[in-house]
């Protein structure tokens, strides 16, 4: 009994796997079969596509310019931002928009960092002259360069862009304290002009001519407070700021009486004669009379000077010219 029905159990299983193995073969043979017939059927196009789409990519890739941003002095912008571009005669093409976050990476306007640190565009088979640096007003609307050039190189091969716009080099120039509009003898040391005292006073800074894009600014600092003095395009003329000025008249000069309506809870009159005081000049980025950085001090702080502690009003006291502070950028393209 028990040998009948072992063979048939394997009589049944030979004919299982033989009618699964004529199925799957003819499975196969049909597949096969559908391949070829929708091979056959697409020849034609498939070969005038392929050619086209290998072309596109392989322009892309040819025109794609790569620029590495490397060592830089440039500081992080909290309004405003920096924009790269490669310059033929007349034709512009940006190379992108970024900043510097806080701990000195290169970012994208939406505060992610640029991986590798590189900018990539398709240059349109353009033969690079310069690569420039702008900075650009918050919330730019247009896509060609402002006239603030932070940085610049007369080279498509990268390298070092320095600032240019203005030679900073061989200015100089001398500060008081003095409180013209008030009472001439009252609060001497809370006013900062630079001016030589005369009738009527002389301009006392010896400042390069401005080119487009820049504007010069007094500062005092006092106790951490950048305190504008105005912005202005030379020394021997007034600045376009008197909101601390008291209500006497003032030199056409550079420079204010820190008197009133004083920012950060401030008293006036303040002593800059405290010690711990300086007296600034910057370059500071101007678009049709708008600093796109904002009202703080831009990085270029190239007079600076320490107020001597008990410095007497009215002393013409020197300062020192320092342009370490001038944007710099290195960039590498391949
Ligand atoms: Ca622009
Ligand atoms: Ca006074
Ligand atoms: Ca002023
Ligand atoms: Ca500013």
């Amino acid at each position: 009994m028990n040998k009948k029905i072992n063979a048939t159990i394997l009589l049944v299983l030979a004919i299982v796997i033989g009618v699964l193995y004529y199925i799957s073969s003819q499975g196969l043979i049909d597949m096969n079969s559908i391949n070829r017939n929708v091979d056959e059927n697409d020849i034609t196009p498939t070969e005038v596509i392929e050619p086209v789409i290998d072309t596109t990519i392989e322009t892309e890739i040819d025109t794609m310019t790569s620029f590495t941003l490397g060592q830089t002095n440039f500081e992080p912008l909290t309004v405003g931002h920096y924009e790269g571009w490669i310059i033929s005669g007349a034709e512009k093409i940006s190379i992108g928009k970024f900043n510097i976050n806080s701990q000195g990476e290169f970012i994208n306007l939406d505060g992610s960092v640029i991986p590798g640190n590189t900018l990539q565009v398709n240059a349109n088979g353009m033969v690079i002259e310069k690569i420039a640096i702008t900075i650009e007003p918050q919330d730019d609307a247009d896509s060609v360069p402002s006239n603030v050039v932070a940085a610049e190189i007369a080279s498509g091969a990268g390298g070092r862009l320095l600032f240019s716009a203005v030679d900073l080099s061989t200015a100089n120039g001398q500060y008081i304290l003095g409180t013209p509009s008030d009472d001439p003898a009252g609060n001497e040391n809370s006013g900062l002009w630079f001016a030589i005292p005369g009738n009527p006073p002389a301009a006392s800074l010896n400042l390069p001519a401005l080119s487009d894009g820049w504007v010069y600014e007094g500062w005092a600092v006092y106790e951490g407070n950048a305190l504008t003095t105005g912005r202005f395009a030379i020394a021997n003329s007034g600045d376009n700021f008197s909101g601390y000025n008291a209500a006497g008249n003032i030199p056409n000069l550079p420079g204010e009486d820190f008197l009133q309506n004083l920012p950060n809870g401030l008293v006036a009159p303040i002593n800059l004669a405290n010690g711990t005081s300086q007296a600034v000049v910057s370059l500071e980025p101007d678009i049709n009379g708008i600093d796109p950085t904002g009202d703080s001090p831009f990085q270029i702080k190239f007079l600076v000077a320490n107020i001597p502690s008990g410095l007497i009003d009215h002393s013409v006291t020197n300062m020192t010219v320092d342009t370490s502070s001038a944007p710099f950028i290195d960039i590498s393209v391949k």
